[in-house]
């Protein structure tokens, strides 16, 4: 069998319901190398009976430069969860083939997924994320500034910042305690750029609920937007605003849900008796009392990472107040904010995996279990909503039986490797780097943990809040950037833009990470911002780039050169990225995309137009730059 020939994928043209219901069959389509083979079978093993079972596909057709055969077969439809590989023959070799790759011995995991009933939100797969932390994005409106002294602690930290003056009035440790004044009048005013000019349609808010730090993780009330924000009835305006279309597309919005703690100010917990009434740390017959783990009462509790300010609620079993304050069925905090007159689309649950019954940090069927039910609360009230977690590793157990996360943060599959490919470094600023090879076998590698529609919804940043700045990782050299851009504009997944590094904003770690955004940048006289327009349309006007298929279409190390397919029934892609910092000249397996000889590809980046010949397509891209052609 001849592995070169072999593919498939969840995309449209290999599989006709990737989010099948339980009454859809699944028909399956497998490419091979015309006249390669005998025959071929699909594997699949079914939860329902616990068994393998197996599929004879027949031949179907041919793609259009006769170079190919299509094989198909169909998994009749059921409820239950399965997973399958194909098994390939030409009558002297067999070839197994599943997510994981191509192998001569039957794999053992790695297979494809179908999860039937499970499907992620269209507009997620489709959209672009713009995320701000919002005291450092726009200052809106001055009269509602924090003032000096306003909470009052100790005092320190100095931050470089291109707007406004700190004000040094501390709780929750140095970092945390200076404030430029960014509100959500702030990103109410700059939607036009958000929309307009970018072309990005998902604002992601870092936390916007009244605490006293600047990052505001620590909340002091979930049902009050900070007075230095704003007002709740100001989020409606912006929630209005983004989702209004006579302003730019469409948008959506999704909130912080920082669940696993409280801040130590809460009324639950009361540390410094700024409530009348009497916190678990005041009481111990107070209401709230079992909302929180205590080993010895008032002084040592369990904390998010043993932070002292960062109390850590206790979910404890089904039915308990703290699940139903949480996401219960009424006027818990995530319907709350899911309804009218909020109706946001969505909450990305901050340290989700730490969501449990016993203060241990992770304990891992409670935490399964609040998710499942989290995410049926969450359902009820808007079944079109994003349920997006937080998570460094790999998320697969949150994400692949379909009752919990809809997408997770994707530092994993490819902050990280994107990061030691383009900058040397990971995303925590460590020397590492990686080859074109490497690098497609790590992106290869996470995908296929993932169901397909999971894998268009995963979040793919080139830095957060949590990180050091893409372009400080990268030294400061802006056509790093500029490919930065290009890969994650071209990529699967959903691509979330960290403000300001659209422009190349530098940063170290938390919290140089958190600048103010400098607005003389925030203009497409900014070569990364124009850059950033023009790819964001380009991902727009090209379903292939949202949810088409992938191909890796070459891993050259020697020149740094990493390109890769993306196609659908509308269009054929070939994304070529070159790593290296001089131009180079490269030749593309045109034909893997079944582009025929003779025929033209245009490049959407630059408009310059090129002829397959050959089956192959040979390009020049220039240093740390790449090409989009497209038919
Ligand atoms: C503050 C200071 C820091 C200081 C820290 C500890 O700013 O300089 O080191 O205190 O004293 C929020 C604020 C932070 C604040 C923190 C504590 O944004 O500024 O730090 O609260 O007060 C792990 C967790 C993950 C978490 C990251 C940061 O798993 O959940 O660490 N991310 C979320 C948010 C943060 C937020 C919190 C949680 C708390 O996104 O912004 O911090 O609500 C590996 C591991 C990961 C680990 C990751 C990073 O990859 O696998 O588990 O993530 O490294 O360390
Ligand atoms: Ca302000």
């Amino acid at each position: 069998v001849e592995w070169n020939g072999l593919f498939h994928d969840q995309g449209p043209l290999y599989d006709n319901h990737p989010e099948p219901t339980a009454s859809q069959s699944v028909t399956l389509t497998l490419r091979t190398f015309k006249g390669d083979i005998t025959s071929a079978n699909i594997k699949y093993y079914d939860e329902a009976d616990s068994s393998f079972h197996w599929v004879a596909m027949h031949w179907s057709s041919n793609d259009a430069t006769g170079r190919f055969d299509y094989w198909q077969g169909t998994i009749p439809a059921s409820a239950s969860e399965k997973y399958y590989r194909f098994q390939i023959n030409d009558g002297s070799s067999t070839a197994w083939y599943n997510a994981a790759g191509i192998s001569s011995s039957e794999p053992s995991s790695g297979d494809f997924f179908i999860v039937p009933g499970f499907t992620t939100p269209n507009w997620m797969k489709n959209g672009v994320v713009y995320q701000i932390f919002p005291d450092r994005f726009y200052n809106g409106d001055t009269s509602n500034d924090v003032t000096n002294g306003q909470y009052t602690y100790g005092g320190c930290a100095t931050e470089q910042h291109a707007w406004g003056s700190s004000v040094t009035s501390n709780v929750g440790g140095c970092n945390s305690s200076v404030f430029f004044g960014g509100d959500l009048q702030g990103v109410i005013d700059k939607l036009g750029y958000i929309k307009n000019t970018l072309g990005a349609d998902i604002i992601y808010l870092n936390p916007i609920f009244k605490s006293p730090t600047n990052h505001k993780y620590d909340t002091e009330d979930y049902t009050t937007v900070d007075p230095a924000f704003g007002t709740n009835s100001l989020l409606q305006t912006l929630i209005g605003d983004v989702h209004s279309t006579s302003n730019g597309p469409k948008g959506y919005v999704i909130l912080d849900g920082v669940f696993n703690h409280t801040g130590d100010t809460h009324k639950w917990f009361d540390k410094y008796n700024w409530w009348s009434s009497n916190g678990a740390y005041e009481s111990q017959s107070s209401t709230w009392y079992n909302y929180y783990t205590f080993q010895q009462w008032p002084n040592t509790y369990s904390g998010f990472f043993g932070i002292a300010s960062m109390p850590k609620l206790n979910y404890g079993a089904s039915g308990s107040a703290v699940r139903n304050a949480i996401y219960g069925s009424g006027s818990s905090v995530m319907q709350t904010y899911l309804k009218a007159p909020y109706s946001i689309d969505g909450w990305r649950l901050d340290a989700a995996q730490y969501l449990d019954a016993n203060g241990n940090n992770g304990s891992d069927s409670v935490n399964h279990q609040i998710m499942r039910e989290m995410r049926t609360a969450v359902m009820s009230v808007n079944p079109n909503a994003e349920i997006l977690g937080e998570f460094w590793g790999d998320a697969s157990s949150w994400l692949d039986t379909g009752d919990q996360w809809d997408g997770a943060m994707n530092y994993n599959g490819f902050t990280n490797p994107v990061s030691e490919w383009i900058c040397g470094v990971d995303e925590s600023g460590n020397s590492n780097s990686l080859t074109p090879s490497g690098l497609d076998s790590w992106l290869h590698g996470t995908r296929a943990d993932l169901p397909t529609d999971v894998q268009q919804t995963m979040t793919n940043e080139l830095g957060t809040h949590d990180t050091s700045r893409f372009a400080t990782r990268c030294g400061g050299d802006i056509w790093k950037t500029y490919l930065g851009l290009i890969f994650q504009m071209t990529y699967v997944g959903t691509p979330t833009i960290y403000y300001g590094d659209e422009y190349g904003m530098q940063g170290g770690n938390d919290p140089d990470d958190r600048r103010t955004f400098d607005w003389s940048q925030g203009t497409t006289n900014n070569s990364a911002v124009a850059l950033t327009q023009k790819l964001i349309a380009i991902r727009k006007q090209y379903s292939a780039l949202r949810t088409g298929s992938f191909m890796t279409l070459l891993t050259d190390d020697s020149n740094h050169i990493y390109a890769f397919g993306r196609f659908d029934a509308s269009h054929r892609i070939a994304v070529v990225l070159n790593n290296d910092s001089s131009s180079h000249t490269v030749t593309i397996p045109a034909y893997q995309l079944s582009m025929t000889d003779g025929s033209t590809v245009t490049d959407a980046l630059n408009g310059g137009t090129y002829t397959v010949q050959n089956g192959n397509l040979t390009v020049t891209v220039n240093g740390h730059y790449g090409a989009i052609l497209e038919q």
